[in-house]
């Protein structure tokens, strides 16, 4: 069958690399790009306005355009989250319920991203497996493990075939940093390249799990596109790529600004969020049943992004 595409958040974080690389894959007129507050004036493709909080234009979009898997990359990260948890309750887990209710209703394929939010303090911190204990304490991360919960019961009671990944932080250099966690790790290349320093909200032996978008996609495209048969988690599977710290971080963009300085001024919520975080992730599970394989390396990764983001600034 024909695979055609409906993005809600098409123009997040993750949305606006993930809706040019299926356009490249699948064509134009596959793709529907459905954006809410940030619609781009130059985006080139269908793009159509709408939210997860409005199940009924959502449905209408599905049978205008008669497509066939519904992408619901619609999320508040871990700090906005905190700050706003009425919010990140309406957009990340009602707002995944009103899509999973219209794929029950239209028989579509979904995917819905979790994040390694969902593990807390009581989960065993290196190489996390894909089964531990998950009892986050964040909002964010009650929201992606409920999330992930209700996915699983919309496949087991009404066979909704829904697939998702928990992503680590994720570095790219097309959108601006945001109010995630991991998100220091962005804003460290635009205030160094701009200032030379870096005030980190992190301690400097903060370890986290980290990967570059385009392996991101890569994984999102191989989870959707796998045959149905190699799906056997149905609440989401681990993914990595590798781990760093700030002060990792630091010495590696030292490579490109020799003069930067990392000064420490710790933020005690986001500190609070990423100690209740693994320091690194097994993602053996998603390896052996859809063949995920990363590309990118830390090095690689920070090298791509310098240059990237300092063409984008200077
Ligand atoms: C965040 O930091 O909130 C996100 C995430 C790890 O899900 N990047």
């Amino acid at each position: 069958m024909n695979q055609k595409f409906l993005v809600i958040g098409a123009f997040g974080q993750i949305g606006s690399e993930l809706v040019p690389t299926l356009q490249k894959y699948f064509g134009k007129e596959n793709v529907v790009a459905v954006g809410h507050s940030h619609i781009p004036k130059n985006f080139d493709g269908i793009v159509e306005k709408g939210s997860v909080l409005e199940p009924k234009t959502i449905a209408k979009l599905i049978d205008k355009y008669k497509t066939n898997i519904l992408i619901n990359l619609a999320s508040f990260l871990s700090v906005k989250s905190e700050n706003d948890p009425e919010g990140a309750f309406q957009t990340n887990l009602l707002g995944l319920k009103n899509t999973l209710d219209i794929a029950k209703e239209k028989n579509l394929k979904v995917f819905w991203p979790s994040s390694i939010a969902v593990f807390g303090p009581t989960t065993p911190k290196n190489q996390t497996p894909q089964e531990t204990i998950i009892e986050p304490t964040t909002m964010y991360g009650v929201t992606k493990r409920a999330g992930e919960l209700l996915c699983q019961y919309y496949f087991l009671k009404w066979g909704v075939d829904v697939r998702s990944i928990r992503y680590p932080g994720l570095l790219d250099y097309k959108t601006p940093p945001s109010a995630g966690t991991t998100e220091y790790a962005k804003y460290i290349f635009y205030e160094g390249i701009k200032n030379n320093s870096y005030d980190c909200p992190l301690k400097e032996d903060t370890m986290l799990p980290m990967m570059y978008m385009e392996d991101a996609v890569e994984a999102t495209i191989q989870i959707i596109t796998a045959q149905k048969e190699k799906i056997n988690v149905r609440t989401s599977y681990n993914l990595a790529a590798f781990s760093f710290s700030p002060k990792m971080i630091a010495e590696e963009l030292k490579k490109y600004l020799p003069k930067f300085k990392i000064n420490y001024k710790i933020d005690p919520q986001i500190q609070k969020i990423a100690d209740s975080w693994p320091n690194s992730i097994d993602d053996s599970k998603a390896k052996e049943d859809w063949g995920w394989q990363p590309k990118f390396s830390f090095e690689k990764t920070i090298e791509i992004m310098f240059k990237n983001i300092k063409e984008k600034i200077q």
